[in-house]
């Protein structure tokens, strides 16, 4: 048994007992997808940003800042947009934690619902900082829907509101915003019931979120995932705390490993990725192709009648969309 397994060990005894994990996810668990995290020295957002000329690094997420300058966010949001990253082996371990009732639930600092699209269902899912699922203008607070925001971005337009032409932005908590609602009510739930919390991928920088893991209670077990000590398991560790200073999706791939479920997590890993990830290989976009003229051939076979017709999406209006997403996916 390998150092890392024996300091695993304990977590996957307790969940083999019956016990459920809470996660408490950053922008870590998400850097093998190809997001860049804030903070990490090289690679991370911050290190990155002179692109940008901003008057400091924070002000991209900074809410002030946005209704005066918008730009900098929406260059940066069309390179982060959901729908070209597939979830990491951390988010599929997550998936497999729920499918076999092992979760209890997932507060993530993250906006790119990589969560979701592991297929972890929505009634587990606390988004503390928002997702770009939704919309608002940051004048009148009409919605706005995804579609005539992401269009608005593929034309270089800044999104503005069809009624008072105020900025549009993602339901992502910028900095001077509130955290949702539903995330205090759930946590004032979760707080007193939480038997194992993983805390993974995230530097604790970011109240309230960073407090979290310091209120789960005494019984609970605490694991820390990260490349650094950081929050409360630096500055107050606790007797029993666990902590992993290593790669997230190296300890999803142990820790599924001592559960008996790595060949799982292997194949819906591989799954993901060849679902949402862009070719970055001529082989891997001669493959979707091959895929792409599959499906087709599928369809054809499968001629709605003419009852159907009426109720489902025009043929040609879905060939469309495939293939607009097949150019998106081209551009690499
Ligand atoms: P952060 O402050 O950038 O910290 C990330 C932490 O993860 C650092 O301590 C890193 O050392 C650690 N880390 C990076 N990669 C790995 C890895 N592969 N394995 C283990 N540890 C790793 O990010 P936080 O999430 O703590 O900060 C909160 C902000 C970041 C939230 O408001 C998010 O909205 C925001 N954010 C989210 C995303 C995303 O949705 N993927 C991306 C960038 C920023």
């Amino acid at each position: 048994m390998s150092d890392l397994d024996s300091i695993l060990q304990p977590i996957a005894d307790a969940i083999k007992k019956g016990k459920k994990v809470t996660f408490f996810n950053g922008a870590g668990i998400s850097t093998s997808a190809g997001i860049p995290d804030f903070r990490s020295p090289e690679s991370g957002l911050y290190a990155n940003l002179a692109k940008l000329n901003l008057p400091f690094a924070e002000a991209v997420f900074d809410l002030d800042f946005f209704m005066e300058n918008p730009q900098p966010f929406y260059t940066l949001a069309s390179e982060l947009y959901p729908g070209s990253f597939a979830p990491t082996k951390f988010h599929q371990m997550i998936k497999l934690l729920q499918d076999q009732n092992s979760l209890s639930r997932v507060y993530t600092q993250n906006i790119d619902t990589l969560e979701r699209l592991a297929g972890v269902e929505d009634k587990y899912i606390v988004e503390a900082h928002g997702s770009f699922a939704t919309n608002h203008c940051v004048q009148c607070h009409s919605e706005m829907d995804t579609e005539t925001l992401k269009k608005d971005m593929k034309e270089n337009r800044i999104p503005s509101c069809r009624s008072c032409e105020g900025y549009v932005k993602p339901d992502i908590v910028f900095f001077g915003e509130g955290l949702p609602k539903s995330f205090f009510k759930t946590w004032s739930k979760d707080s007193k019931h939480v038997e194992i919390a993983i805390v993974a991928g995230t530097s604790l920088t970011v109240q309230p979120f960073a407090f979290l893991p310091s209120e789960v209670g005494k019984k609970a077990l605490r694991i820390l995932i990260n490349k650094e000590k950081v929050g409360d398991f630096k500055h107050h560790p606790r007797k029993s705390d666990i902590i992993v200073l290593n790669d997230c999706d190296l300890i999803a791939e142990k820790l599924c490993g001592l559960l008996g479920i790595e060949d799982k997590l292997n194949e819906l890993y591989e799954k993901g990725k060849s679902k949402y990830s862009k070719p970055e290989t001529k082989e891997e976009l001669v493959h979707d192709i091959e895929e792409k003229l599959k499906s087709e051939a599928n369809l054809k076979q499968k001629e709605p009648s003419e009852e159907q017709e009426e109720t489902t999406p025009k043929k040609e209006d879905k060939e469309e969309e495939e293939l607009t997403d097949l150019v998106d996916k081209l551009k690499i």
